[in-house]
């Protein structure tokens, strides 16, 4: 993988590249699919989405994937996917091994040994919306559902006594440098030898029960990971068999008194939401485009982005810890509808999800807190038990970080007493009340008052506030002198008063602005309120082309603390 962690003593064979390929529009269950009847009549690549090519473009179906490999004959494999959509399944010579019911998850899958020289892998996607198939992800989801292999896909020939799954490493003690390390090792009585910094240190104390490692670890040269200096650490463990290489970094997370706290510090944190989205490429954006997206949004003075609305790429993800911008990371969620909270297996997945993402995410200091479900029935007292099953999970795999979830019915809100932050979605003076004036940005600053004075009546005030979503539509180059909506103007004019008032309160803990760029949504009727298909809040367009307010906000971000 182009991402930590690194397994350097392995054979990895990198998938990446240009697969055969073939769309079926009426296949009515993919799931029983006759691989041999299959007539592959295209190459395309992977990582990639076919339905952004030109050849499939915004078509839906069942996308069939097929490559091969060369490997070492009785060897075991585990195949890492960094991220799939919208459904797939995972063949190996001819066999299902795994069903993905989980879109831009990262996940593996375990290949047993053969004889075979030459291995086939098939992935079978399917972009179809389907509340069965897909309970995580609807039709009605401002942003586009695309189809295929979003992220890289990596072979790795296990060694064949024992294999290192993950080492999850926690902070015992921050200004010591002392950590201790949580390792799975499969199959093995492992001796290991750690190495932080490529150091040799003797563990404090060591403990291995069957496949686990529990070890802590003194930092020979420990340095904090602060936002403006992200020092980062590597730790190496290895076995005669195999060699994990994890990098993390040394940083607490508070919440106290409505503010967050990075290493007992304060912090104001500005930024935006960012959708992983190109015209171009869909979901599937090439490392290029990930570091450009982080130098932008650097260049705006933000020291923060949230993940909207899925688990990030891993790459994306590690370069916001060597560049020190935090990260609000967030399972696959928007706004479901009050039959998709009943649909079968919906909580599993959202369930399965999280613990996907958390495991995933676990070691990336960047990332500072958790959210799930954006724009949930967090009003609907019958979901508090939903709530509290996902906070339970997060809180189990995870007791480092802060909880929370992005309301947008911060009024009726029933679940805020759950979470470490409260996250709030709102759009006051965009989505007017006031149906008869063009001029609605007097709006803003009142609605931000209310909701703080609404959570102070509520007791709430103690947690932490993160407007998590604010901002306007503008259409690149539409600038026009009345500054009405879409026009780049009016935009620039909403973004600067709700930044300002925010940024200057200190009733707030953050903001996200939304959104950073500019991302290709419904095809459908909702078309009508989304001009050119897009959701158009983005402050550069969807080829990251700066609009109006982005000089006003990078001066504003720029010059506050
Ligand atoms: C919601 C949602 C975003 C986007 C936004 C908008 O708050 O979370 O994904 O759809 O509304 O543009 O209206």
């Amino acid at each position: 993988m182009t991402h930590y962690p690194f397994f350097p003593n392995r054979k990895i064979h990198c998938l990446d590249g240009i697969w055969d390929f073939t769309l079926l529009h009426d296949l009515e269950q993919p799931e029983t699919i006759n691989l041999d009847t299959i007539k592959y009549t295209n190459r395309l690549s992977v990582p990639g989405v076919f339905d952004a090519c030109p050849a499939y473009l915004g078509q839906r179906g069942t996308g069939v994937y097929k490559t091969a490999l060369k490997v070492t004959p009785g060897t075991a494999g585990i195949l890492k996917f960094g991220g799939i959509g919208l459904w797939g399944e995972i063949y190996i010579d001819g066999q299902k091994l795994h069903t993905c019911q989980i879109p831009y998850s990262g996940f593996s899958v375990k290949i047993p040994a053969s004889q075979k020289t030459w291995r086939e892998v098939v992935v079978v996607v399917d972009n179809r919306f389907d509340a069965k198939r897909v309970p995580l992800f609807e039709q009605f989801f401002d942003f586009y559902g695309y189809g295929g292999i979003y992220r890289s896909v990596e072979w790795h020939e296990l060694p064949q006594a024992g294999y290192w799954e993950r080492a999850y490493i926690d902070i015992i003690d921050l200004h010591k440098g002392l950590i201790a390390v949580n390792a799975v090792h499969v199959n093995g009585s492992p001796e290991p030898i750690f190495e932080i910094d490529g150091k040799q240190v003797k563990p404090n104390s060591l403990n291995i029960n069957g496949d686990t490692l529990q070890a802590t670890l003194q930092l020979p040269t420990p340095t904090l990971w602060t936002i403006d200096n992200p020092n980062l650490h590597i730790l190496q463990i290895s076995t005669a068999d195999d060699t994990i290489v994890e990098r993390f970094g040394l940083r607490t997370i508070e919440t106290v008194a409505g503010q967050i706290k990075i290493n007992g510090e304060a912090i104001k944190l500005k930024g935006f939401c960012r959708h992983e989205a190109h015209p171009q490429y869909g979901p599937a954006l090439p490392l290029a485009q990930l570091v450009q997206d982080l130098q932008l949004l650097k260049e705006l003075g933000c020291n923060f982005v949230r993940g909207s609305h899925y688990p990030q790429d891993q790459r994306f993800l590690d370069i916001c810890d060597e560049l020190g911008v935090v990260v609000f990371e967030e399972t696959l969620g928007w706004g479901q509808q009050k039959d998709s909270y009943a649909a079968e297996d919906f909580g599993n997945l959202q369930e399965a999800q999280t613990r996907l993402m958390i495991r995933n995410s676990y070691n990336h200091p960047a990332v500072i807190m958790w959210g799930f479900l954006n724009e949930g029935g967090s009003n609907r007292q019958a979901l508090k038990p939903l709530y509290e099953r996902l906070i339970k999970c997060i809180r189990a795999e995870d007791a480092s970080r802060a909880v929370t979830y992005a309301s947008m019915l911060p009024f009726d809100d029933l679940h805020f007493d759950l979470c470490d932050i409260i996250c709030i979605n709102t759009y006051p003076g965009w989505y007017s009340e006031d149906q008869n004036s063009a001029h609605t940005l007097h709006e803003i600053i009142p609605k931000l008052n209310d909701l703080v004075e609404n959570l102070k009546e509520r007791d709430l005030a103690n947690k932490p506030l993160i407007i998590s979503e604010i901002g306007a539509g503008a259409i690149y180059g539409w600038r026009d002198p009345s500054a009405n909506r879409w026009s780049e103007q009016f935009q620039e004019e909403y973004l600067a008063i709700a930044s300002q008032h925010i940024l200057d309160s200190d009733n707030f803990a953050g903001i996200a602005l939304w959104q950073f760029c500019d991302c290709r949504t419904y095809a459908n009727v909702g078309t009508l309120f989304r001009p050119r298909g897009f959701n158009n809040k983005g402050i550069v367009d969807e080829y990251r082309r700066p609009k109006l307010a982005y000089q006003k906000i990078k001066q504003l971000f720029s010059s506050t603390v």
